[in-house]
């Protein structure tokens, strides 16, 4: 799918061209690189370009944005696991790029970061990338620039794509592999905070003492800062009804690969009639396979779920929210031979809980070298008097003036103790690394690997993470509006 529009310019002209590293040190056969120009004479694997460009979601509305290649989502790429991969990044903009390969365990300087060291892209500039991609699994490309009140900028601009990493023996067992990016468009501020809680469990935990120590200076004074809206809504760059349809057949099972590449937005999805049989969370393979009715993902989420289509129809795959469904975040479903209009059924209500896929019997726990604290707090617009300002033990990430990373030794241990003292959920992220989640709540819980955690108003989470990527990494709740005031840390593994 899409990879038409893939420069995938591999086979002879490689084969014949200089070979890769002549007269580039940078370039020998171990080495991971982002380079400012690409070797005369090489052909890359794949080329994107960042440009502006409209997309037609739907006859009638059709939405200026910026693009990879033109399209939304951005080109698949699907790659092998421990081969080596030669990118091509254009930066057709005015503007300073970042392509960031969520997921991957890939170095700072080509990880995609600005705050980890990553060069720019430079405007109307590019850089050639060569990596070799793993972990196996469900991956995403996608912009990390600041996008502050610039709306076409960031995530929420059309700046995400799929990847897919293949394992070296990968199974397949299934007739059909459909990729789905779930993502608002049209986006503008709002005062109108949506959330509807879905997590469990989220008892209130952050002991009250805490959160009076660390308050609001402004709180009952201001007015909660500014939020985002949408007008449209899509999965993969189409309203619901105005692409074509998923085509299945009786007896089929389907994997469904799901990105919430969604700016700021979690989001949910059900099938009427089907249930989803979640064997991966953010590529990673969970220890209980198991079905539920209903996906939620937060922002840069995503879930690889198997669906056994046996109930005959014309359906909706769409979100529970009503808004958002009936704005476009939905994509029909038709079995061959079925007839009539696409039929939506609303599911019973349904929590999402991470530890239905987590081990049965809980993992002998193991000791961390060294346990790092973290608490989320939140200051009522306190950002130009409009946004909220958020904090990491006290400290707004400044880009003008990072504070100083938090030191961690390669190979050990590290356990993350995410305290949310805000009523916001996070979707919280730790690049080029995974981690494990080892308690939610009051709940210990094992073999549930991830690299993006949602954690609940006043909850605390746990994850377990080896720091085995030497130098810098960050630490950022995936909610634009939150990453750009304040929400991020630095850690340095030396
Ligand atoms: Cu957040």
């Amino acid at each position: 799918m899409k990879r038409r529009d893939v420069l995938k310019l591999a086979g002879a002209l490689a084969a014949s061209a200089t070979p890769i590293g002549a007269g580039t040190a940078a370039m020998s056969p171990s080495a991971e690189t982002s380079m400012p120009a690409a070797a005369p004479g090489v052909a890359a694997d794949y080329t994107l370009h960042i440009a502006p460009g409209t997309i037609e979601l739907d006859k009638n509305v059709v939405v200026s944005t910026t693009l990879y290649n033109g399209q939304f989502p951005g080109p698949l790429l699907r790659l092998k696991e421990g081969q080596r991969v030669t990118v091509d990044i254009h930066n057709d903009t005015d503007h300073p790029e970042q392509l960031h390969w969520h997921g991957q365990y890939l170095p700072a300087n080509v990880d995609g970061a600005a705050e980890e060291g990553t060069p720019y892209l430079p405007p109307h500039g590019m850089r050639r990338e060569v990596f070799t991609p793993r972990p196996a699994g469900l991956r995403f490309y996608h912009t990390h620039v600041r996008a502050g009140e610039d709306l076409s900028r960031g995530l929420y601009a059309g700046l995400a794509g799929p990847v897919y990493i293949e394992a070296q023996h990968e199974a397949g067992d299934y007739d059909q592999e459909i990729f789905l990016t779930l993502k608002e468009f049209e986006p503008y501020f709002t005062h109108m905070d949506t959330d509807v809680p879905f997590l469990t469990p989220a008892e209130v935990e952050i002991p009250l003492v805490n959160i009076a120590a660390q308050a609001d200076p402004n709180a009952g004074s201001m007015a909660p800062g500014l939020e985002l809206g949408y007008r449209s809504w899509a999965i993969n760059g189409k309203i619901l009804g105005a692409g074509e349809p998923l085509r299945v057949k009786q007896g089929q099972r389907v994997m469904l690969h799901v990105i919430n590449a969604s700016a700021t937005e979690n989001r949910s999805l059900a099938l009427p009639g089907h249930t989803f049989k979640v064997v991966a969370l953010d590529g990673y393979p969970v220890a209980h396979p198991a079905k539920v009715p209903v996906l939620w993902l937060g922002s840069a989420e995503r879930v690889s779920a198997i669906v056994e289509m046996h109930n005959p129809g014309v359906w909706v795959l769409g979100d529970l929210d009503d808004e958002a469904r009936s704005g476009g975040m939905g994509i029909v479903v038709e079995y061959a031979g079925a007839k009539g209009k696409p039929v939506w059924k609303a599911p019973a209500d349904f929590q999402w809980d991470y530890r239905r896929f987590a081990s049965p019997t809980l993992a002998a726990p193991v000791q961390p070298e060294g346990t790092i604290n973290l608490l989320f707090t939140v200051n009522l617009s306190a950002a130009d008097g409009k946004f909220n300002r958020w904090f990491i033990n006290g400290v707004a990430f400044d880009h003008h003036a990072p504070p100083a990373p938090i030191r961690l030794k390669r190979g050990r241990r590290y356990r993350l103790r995410l305290g949310n003292a805000s009523g916001d959920m996070h979707p919280l992220h730790l690049h080029r690394h995974r981690f494990e989640l080892t308690r939610i709540g009051k709940q210990a819980t094992s073999g549930v690997f991830k690299d993006v955690v949602m954690i609940a108003g006043f909850q605390t989470v746990e994850v377990d993470f080896v720091a085995d990527q030497p130098g810098l990494t960050l630490f950022h709740c995936h909610m634009q509006v939150h990453m750009d005031y304040g929400f991020m840390a630095l850690f340095e593994t030396v």
